[in-house]
């Protein structure tokens, strides 16, 4: 009797370790593209080019209509994905400067390390631009850490900031690759020395020119923000960036083939300076822009095809999404205005990077997953921010109390399950903590702009505000486009939405506080 007792009790203890949804492991990439607009694609409407690759994903898996990014710059959507918790929370979440330290402090749970946790192996290829290093910033000829390998990641190759800014050399794991200590690395933001060449002094040398800003040292024929000498064998050439992205990630995929799997894609494309391949310039009417679509389409089949080739195709789940929205320029005279014609980076929607308008935040956004995902179409509300806490759910992972703390659990709508709901609200801002603000809630959306000089919003298309009120409402059923301000024939509203962001803003997280207390 004592044994049975006994083994009724062991039975009882196994029953309650086993978690109430069993979890589940397939491998999972994100691509995040860089700086490309709702219209930029075909399967969101853009004619002037096609992307059948990227149609093909939305094709095999969820295409969803309202899929955003946190922010509409690169640095603060980078870390809240990362973080799943929103970057105006944050110090120094604004856009990184050349020598900007690790932005995400070791121990921080992170997607990476919620994953790396459930056992998978982990590795973000491209673009980085959330700062490495310790207080005194990166120690470039040295060890560059922290980074990402202090936040989850088992590997890294990386772009370290973005390619508009000093230095152009990859870092793999905590090394600057193929680095001469004969020939140091030197990153600043001042000129080094009287006779150093720049994009002002050495204009005329330039393959391509700039428009703003971006007129310092110059490699490869570009200039570009900071300064730096050195280094020289390290140096890459911009128009090898995405096939060194896609390489490596097919290496990194092949070694993993066995075991699950955590790949952060972070394209380069489309941000400036847009320089893709030669086998890409002129493939579309679009200028380099354009052919730099073309290119982000290409690594997304390759991708595909190298989960074809090891037989992961079904067990697989992407995540197409952008950083930020459309702009068209940037700081470089690549013909991208001149060439635009009728096509509409942002589509339907008003503003781009930059601003808090739908066209900022709001992006092409799909999940795909032959063996889990039904094809269609989704209208619910989900943002990147919200990957840390679903993939957790996903590969059974608690979520630490006191991180993540923006990431709501939308795995269902991510995975298309019948009546499964997104979010319900969602704060979008530009840049930092800067004051700028929307907060969208069903239909209704509020922006905020706490500094009267944020509120002359650069607009894309059309739409140029140059004083606009520090809040305004717009009703995205019947106004996609947020062309009419209408708090004024609304005032309740408004009000209520008023205060659900300051109650937001103010209790310091959103996952875990009851609904009720940020209302
Ligand atoms: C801006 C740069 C812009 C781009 C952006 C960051 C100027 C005039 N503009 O400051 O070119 O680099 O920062 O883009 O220098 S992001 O997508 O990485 O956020
Ligand atoms: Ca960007």
């Amino acid at each position: 009797m004592k044994l049975f007792t006994h083994f009724l009790c062991s039975l009882l203890l196994l029953v309650l370790a086993v978690p109430l949804h069993s979890a589940e492991k397939p491998n999972i990439i994100v691509i995040m593209a860089d700086d490309l607009g709702y219209g930029d694609v075909s399967c969101y409407g853009a004619e002037a080019l096609e992307t059948p690759n990227i149609d093909a994903l939305a094709s095999r898996g969820l295409r969803f209509t309202q899929g955003y990014c946190s922010a509409s710059t690169c640095t603060p959507t980078r870390y809240s994905f990362l973080t799943g918790t929103y970057a105006f929370r944050g110090e120094r979440t604004g856009i990184a400067p050349p020598n900007a330290p690790a932005i995400i402090q070791p121990g921080t749970a992170t997607v990476a390390s919620q994953l790396r946790q459930a056992g998978y192996k982990t590795a973000v290829v491209g673009k980085w631009h959330l700062g490495l290093g310790g207080a005194a910033g990166p120690d470039w000829n040295h060890e560059l850490k922290p980074g990402p390998l202090e936040i989850g990641f088992d590997t890294c190759f990386l772009l370290p900031t973005t390619n508009d800014r000093v230095p152009q050399v990859y870092v793999k794991d905590h090394r600057v690759l193929n680095l001469d200590p004969q020939d140091p690395l030197w990153v600043g933001d001042k000129k080094p020395a009287p006779d150093h060449p720049t994009g002002i002094t050495h204009r005329d040398t330039l393959k391509m020119d700039w428009s703003h800003g971006h007129n310092a040292t110059i490699h490869n024929g570009i200039s570009r923000i900071g300064f730096y000498t050195g280094g020289h064998a390290a140096r890459f050439r911009d128009e090898d960036l995405a096939d060194k992205w896609v390489e490596q990630s097919v290496s990194f995929i092949e070694s993993n083939q066995d075991n699950p799997f955590f790949l952060f894609f972070a394209s380069h494309d489309i941000h400036v300076p847009r320089m893709p391949h030669e086998r890409f310039q002129g493939a579309t009417q679009l200028g380099f822009r354009g052919d730099a679509i073309m290119q982000l389409d290409w690594c997304v089949g390759e991708l595909v095809k190298c989960l074809e080739r090891l037989g992961l195709t079904e067990n697989t789940l992407i995540v197409f999404c952008s950083d930020n929205g459309p702009v068209l320029d940037d700081g470089y005279q690549d013909g991208a205005i001149e060439k635009i014609g009728n096509h509409r980076a942002a589509g339907k929607l008003s503003g781009g990077k930059y601003s808090v308008y739908e066209g900022g935040t709001r992006t092409p956004f799909i999940t795909c997953w032959p063996g889990r995902i039904k094809p269609g179409v989704s209208d619910e509300v989900v943002c990147t921010i919200d990957m840390a806490t679903s993939l957790s759910r996903l590969t059974g992972q608690p979520v630490p109390n006191d991180d993540c703390l923006d990431s709501l659990d939308v795995l269902d709508a991510l995975l298309g399950v019948e009546g499964a709901q997104g979010r319900d609200h969602l704060v979008q801002q530009n840049n930092g903590n800067n004051g700028t603000y929307a907060i969208r809630a069903g239909d209704w959306k509020l922006h905020r702009y706490d500094q009267r000089s944020a509120r002359n919003v650069v607009v894309e298309q059309e739409l140029s505000n140059t004083d606009v009120p520090q809040f305004q409402l717009f009703h995205l059923g019947k106004d996609p486009a947020e062309n009419y301000d209408v708090a004024d024939q609304n005032p309740e509203i408004a009000e209520r939405l008023k205060k659900q962001l300051a109650s937001i803003i103010e209790a310091g997280r959103t996952r875990t506080v009851s609904q009720a207390k940020l209302r």
